[in-house]
């Protein structure tokens, strides 16, 4: 996909919790609306308020085939980890068997993160507190994709 100065537009997979929580669903959001004023986001869903944890569980086989396609499609992952996910940290590792980069996010003053996460230097950590923090972040990842 291009833009309109004819390059080419960095498609990134935002991972946050569903089932494991949805208190940061509304910065989701943000962070999502944020990534999408300068590249292309796959995973939209994440930030969406109306999402229904107790959707029926026969869709998770169509889920699982459709995110690890776009795991396989993107060109960088920006995951929130706050709130810690089993599905975020099975993305983020399923991410490294790629070779994608993998950005985290995460608030340190409300959630220690995991060793598995924070053990290997794969992962670039970002810590940030405010929003507004976060979004300065993700203009940094963004220019540096380019
Ligand atoms: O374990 P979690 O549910 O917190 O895992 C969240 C991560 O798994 C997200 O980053 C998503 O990419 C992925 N994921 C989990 N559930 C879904 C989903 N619908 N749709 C798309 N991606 C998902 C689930 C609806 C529902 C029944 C809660």
């Amino acid at each position: 996909m291009e833009n309109s100065s004819g390059k080419e537009t960095t498609k990134v997979y935002f991972a946050g919790s569903i089932r494991g929580g949805r208190a940061d669903a509304e910065l989701y959001g943000q962070m999502i609306a944020h990534i999408k004023k300068t590249a292309v986001v796959l995973t939209e869903h994440i930030g969406d308020l109306s999402l229904s944890l107790l959707e029926d569980q026969r869709h998770d086989k169509e889920i699982y085939q459709q995110d690890t396609a776009w795991l396989r499609e993107c060109d960088l992952v920006i995951a929130e980890c706050t709130n810690p996910s089993l599905g975020v940290g099975y993305e983020l590792a399923y991410a490294q068997n790629l070779g994608k980069p993998c950005h985290i996010l995460y608030r340190r003053s409300q959630t220690s993160l995991s060793a598995m996460i924070s053990g290997t230097d794969f992962f670039a950590l970002h810590p940030y507190e405010s929003p507004s923090q976060a979004f300065a972040i993700i203009d940094e990842i963004l220019g540096e994709s380019k």
